[in-house]
């Protein structure tokens, strides 16, 4: 069984930030305690991606946190990646599967029961719910309710994250929902202290996911 722990998955976005600024607000989340790091740069050329997810590997390896590649199997296995996110418009499941290995982790986006099941049947490890909230993070995506996520909660033996607009004040509303954890990116990138910020979110979520 592939072990790892998604209750504070940090998704980045380096817009804005200089290559320096950037490694250095990563860092920083994984110093406070983040759980899981997706690298997802949607601008990027292949080659400027991949010098970037060697940069960001070297890091998250330091931290013993797996990196996880959004959207490009290739530059995923190239870095040797732990895993790699697709969503509903990138390579199917199965695909990733067949070529990452049965031991590299597969996340999938999932806004439907229906989505979840058929990443869950293909061999994903995690899914990731949402928009739950509105978000400022460049996204093509839909809101999805949270009734929608308890029921994929309960539609699937996978971990599942809830992902869209979460902080640490908002998060109140996934109490009881059974989820794994919280995908983030703003509450964590665009923090003044990426570090309290992780450490914050992270009790929080510790908090609520008691009851
Ligand atoms: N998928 C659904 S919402 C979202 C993604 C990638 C972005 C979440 O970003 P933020 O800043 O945490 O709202
Ligand atoms: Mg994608």
């Amino acid at each position: 069984m592939k072990s790892f722990d998604t209750t504070l998955y940090f998704i980045t976005d380096s817009t804005g930030y200089s290559e320096e600024e950037f490694l250095r607000r990563v860092e920083a989340a994984c110093k406070g305690g983040v759980t899981l790091v997706q690298l997802r740069e949607k601008d990027r050329t292949t080659r400027e991606y991949l010098a970037l997810a060697e940069k960001v590997h070297e890091i998250t390896q330091r931290y013993g946190i797996p990196l996880i590649i959004d959207d490009r199997v290739d530059v995923a296995l190239c870095v040797h990646a732990e895993g790699v996110h697709v969503g509903q418009s990138d390579m199917p499941v199965s695909m990733a599967r067949k070529l990452m290995g049965e031991e590299k982790i597969i996340g999938a986006t999932a806004k439907t029961v229906a989505q979840a099941i058929e990443a869950y049947e293909q061999g994903a490890d995690y899914l990731g719910v949402g928009a739950i909230y509105p978000t400022t993070t460049k996204v093509k995506t839909v809101r999805t309710s949270v009734d929608t996520l308890k029921e994929i909660v309960k539609a699937r033996p996978i971990k599942v994250n809830a992902i869209g607009g979460l902080n640490k004040e908002n998060i109140q509303i996934l109490r009881g929902s059974g989820i794994d954890g919280i995908c983030v990116v703003s509450a964590i990138m665009k923090a003044d202290d990426p570090c309290m910020a992780a450490k914050e979110l992270k009790e929080a979520f510790d908090a609520l996911r008691k009851y």
